[in-house]
């Protein structure tokens, strides 16, 4: 135990100062106390030696004073006589910690929507990594909130992100390499709701230096109404953890509890179940599940996409087994459950929808300046979603299918043809009323409805297959 040895000198500096009273409390029975209460009801020790320390306070002086704060004794970070006591009363189990806090008067947005501009660039990570930390860090606050943010390139978003060294405007000049790292103020007009990071620190993708994608989540956290937890499993906890395992972050529950005091949990949607069950890890879908429907399917470079909640199948038409991803690990700024997906052949971009947004993607990298709201194709404020997109190549026109109509997109003007939309039954007999997804591969369209499938002639006008969904599988 690394830390014995900081309670031993602890004891002898209060034991020789001030003699304990009692036989039984020797003092090797005291320190086991000691430590067992701290890491019981303070989570001492399990993280201790985990956190970078500060100069002036040890981590068993900050658990000391922090369970002095809880119970009203003196704040003096040592093992006074009136602490010790309180140590050895009997307790029930349930721990002390108070956990995450908001800040004085529970600042926060009035709004669900927020903007968010990076108003410049450390010059320690290429840009998309810095885009992708940031990204990513409001994305953790997004998925269990009601709040969605936007970027913007210029003008005053609510929340402004930037990188200083130094005095930089404000009463908390940064002081060069470590201590403070970066800050951030609570929701609120003007500077308010602002995070700023110290540009002497290294920052990095990994843990070699300062992970920027941990610190601007936890900065966010303030800039969204939170304040410090006590609890050493949360994200808001004062104190930044260069062990935290990346490829597995999660906000603890008591984040989770904490932002949702301020802004409850994210909106239900019309497909969540009626009753809320456990927050059960979503399940993975199983290629071969008779049942399978997709979300969307698109051709990439000669293979089809099939993507379905988190993750996506790759099949390239020659091997007989799809890959199975997770749509974030290609893409790590693109949603889950999209809507639809098609491929222009003649751009080598993949057009991803999901609601009233869309993304361009040429292999692995998100065009600039998306995503695009589907109204600057054309649609009129009544369309919130798209089901299904195909391109076809031999006329450069994209079909959107919408409910139970599509639409034409002429891809050379760049604008939706005229006369449209039009019923899906008139001109795709066979087909709909609605669809979840279509691709097109060697002149057929691929028409996905639930677990079935239609291969439709776009020439003949006629369904010259019906096939289960998943028949690209070889299941
Ligand atoms: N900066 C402190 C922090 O962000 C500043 C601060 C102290 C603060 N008390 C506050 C901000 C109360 C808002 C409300 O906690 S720090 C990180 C980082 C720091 C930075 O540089 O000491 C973490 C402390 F950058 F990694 F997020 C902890 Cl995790
Ligand atoms: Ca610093
Ligand atoms: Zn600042
Ligand atoms: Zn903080």
């Amino acid at each position: 135990m690394r830390n014995l040895p900081v309670l031993l000198l602890l004891c002898v500096a209060v034991c020789s100062a001030r003699p304990l009273e009692g036989a039984a409390r020797d003092k090797d029975n005291s320190m086991d106390l000691v430590q067992h209460y701290l890491e019981n009801y303070y989570n001492l020790a399990k993280d201790v030696e985990k956190f970078v320390r500060r100069k002036d306070s040890s981590p068993v002086v900050k658990k000391i004073q922090e369970m002095q704060n809880f119970l009203g004794l003196k704040v003096t970070g040592k093992l006074d006589s009136d602490t010790l006591e309180v140590m050895h009363k009997p307790r029930c189990g349930v721990p002390d910690v108070r956990e995450f806090r908001t800040f004085p008067g529970m600042p926060k947005w009035r709004k669900t929507h927020l903007t968010y501009r990076i108003v410049n660039y450390t010059l320690d990570l290429p840009r998309e990594a810095i885009d992708s930390a940031f990204e990513k860090a409001l994305k953790v606050w997004e998925e269990v909130t009601p709040l969605t943010f936007s970027k913007i390139y210029e003008g005053e978003a609510d929340i402004m992100i930037s990188f200083a060294v130094g005095a930089h405007g404000d009463f908390f000049s940064f002081d060069g390499p470590g201590k403070s790292l970066a800050h951030a103020f609570p929701p609120g007009p003007g500077m308010n709701g602002d995070a700023h990071f110290d540009d002497d620190e290294h920052w990095t993708k990994d843990t070699s230096g300062i992970n920027l994608f941990l610190a601007a989540a936890h900065e966010l956290g303030h800039s969204l109404g939170l304040e410090h937890s006590k609890n050493p499993e949360a994200l808001m906890f004062p104190v930044y953890n260069p062990l935290t395992n990346l490829a597995r972050f999660r906000l603890s529950r008591d984040d989770v509890d904490g932002i949702q005091s301020l802004y409850g949990p994210p909106a239900a949607s019309p497909n969540d179940p009626v009753v809320p069950t456990e927050p059960a890890p979503p399940e993975t879908p199983a290629m071969c599940d008779p049942t399978l429907s997709f979300d969307a399917v698109s051709t990439l470079r000669g293979e089809i996409l099939f993507f379905k909640d988190r993750y996506f199948w790759r099949k390239p038409l020659r091997t007989l087994e799809p890959g199975f991803y997770l749509i974030s690990s290609f893409w790590p700024s693109l949603p889950s459950g999209v809507d639809a997906a098609y491929e222009d052949t003649t751009k080598d971009i993949v057009f991803i929808f999901k609601g009233n947004q869309f993304w361009a993607v040429r292999g692995s990298e998100i065009q600039a300046g998306y995503p695009r709201g589907i109204q600057t194709l054309g649609f009129p404020p009544t369309v919130r979603k798209i089901d299904a997109a195909v391109f076809d190549k031999e006329k450069r026109k994209t079909y959107f299918f919408v409910e139970d109509k599509y639409w034409r997109f002429d891809e050379k003007k760049r604008s939706m043809d005229l006369g449209f939309p039009r019923r899906i039954v008139e001109d795709f007999p066979g087909v709909g009323p609605k669809v979840d997804a279509v691709f097109e591969s060697f002149g057929f369209f691929y028409f996905f409805s639930g677990s079935s499938q239609l291969q439709f002639d776009p020439n003949a006008k006629r369904v010259t297959h019906i096939l289960k969904s998943n028949s690209w599988f070889n299941c």
